[in-house]
């Protein structure tokens, strides 16, 4: 198998057209060269239904993308929750679940966004509760976008209320859900992102080593992609016009 490509938190808005440069010029000339991306939550700033287009010329590179043969599978993120079947459809993306469990090269990797596992933030827990909840978002959908752009924006709102007030501790993972969803799963590694802390963090696991990938968010000017390739795990930059590109 060749190259797999890991990224999360793009953050895509459209009031940010560096950084969609940015990532449409990794999706044209870096992401073509692997067999796999995994985009593990957050693509986007917000997402409040298919229905709504706010960033077609990602939506037509993602498109260009998967039918240039890059298989391309897309996480929900606490932000863009609301990806469905009809985005995935014109993009040629296959949304997944978190957590989602691959195999590369026999390794089994647990995949997640990263906010399932901070179990501390008992507030953002609970509010995630209710947006997962079908119901709610079937009402949501069902109303008109301007209702929905508002409510989304008064969610945002006060989020960052109450974000500020937080420690930086319970907005991390906890460490005790990361062993118990490991077990689980039985991986020894897992790869998340949503908490803008990338890292390597080794663990041991029933005595045995095991590894905590955290990816990074992207800025205007920079990226980064986690890239499997024959065995082996690399960061890689990727910075406006390409330059972190290593071929
Ligand atoms: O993403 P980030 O890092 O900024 O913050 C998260 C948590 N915040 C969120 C909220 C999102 O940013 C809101 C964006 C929504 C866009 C999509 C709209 C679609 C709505 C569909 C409805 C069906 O995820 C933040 C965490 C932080 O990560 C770190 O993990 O702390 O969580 C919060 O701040 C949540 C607050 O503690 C509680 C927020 C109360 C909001 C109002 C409650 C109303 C509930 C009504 C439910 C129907
Ligand atoms: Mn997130």
């Amino acid at each position: 198998m060749g190259e797999t490509l890991f990224i999360s938190d793009l953050h895509l808005s459209p009031q940010r057209p560096a950084l969609i440069q940015l990532f449409i010029d990794f999706l044209e000339q870096r992401a073509p060269a692997a067999t796999q991306l995994f985009v593990l939550g957050d693509l986007f700033d917000a997402w409040i239904g298919d229905d709504d287009d706010p960033l077609p010329e990602v939506r037509a590179a993602l498109k260009r993308l998967t039918d240039r043969g890059t298989r391309c599978s897309i996480m929900h993120g606490n932000r863009d929750f609301l990806l469905g079947r009809r985005f995935a459809w014109a993009t040629g993306c296959h949304l997944i679940r978190d957590p989602c469990l691959i195999q590369l090269d026999d390794e089994p990797t647990l995949l997640m966004h990263g906010d399932l596992l901070c179990t501390d933030d008992l507030a953002y827990q609970r509010f995630r509760r209710r947006v997962r909840n079908p119901i709610v978002q079937r009402l949501f959908l069902w109303s008109p976008l301007s209702k929905r752009r508002r409510i989304a924006a008064s969610y945002r709102q006060r989020s960052g209320e109450a974000m500020a007030q937080k420690p930086d501790a319970i907005m991390d993972v906890n460490s005790a859900a990361v062993s118990r969803l490991m077990r689980r799963a039985g991986v020894r590694r897992l790869i998340h992102g949503h908490t803008h802390r990338p890292q390597d963090h080794a663990l041991e696991l029933d005595g045995l080593p095991a590894l905590r990938q955290v990816l990074c968010d992207w800025t205007d000017d920079r990226g980064e992609l986690l890239v499997h390739q024959a065995g082996t795990w690399r960061r890689e930059p990727w910075t406006a016009n390409g330059a972190g590109c290593t071929r």
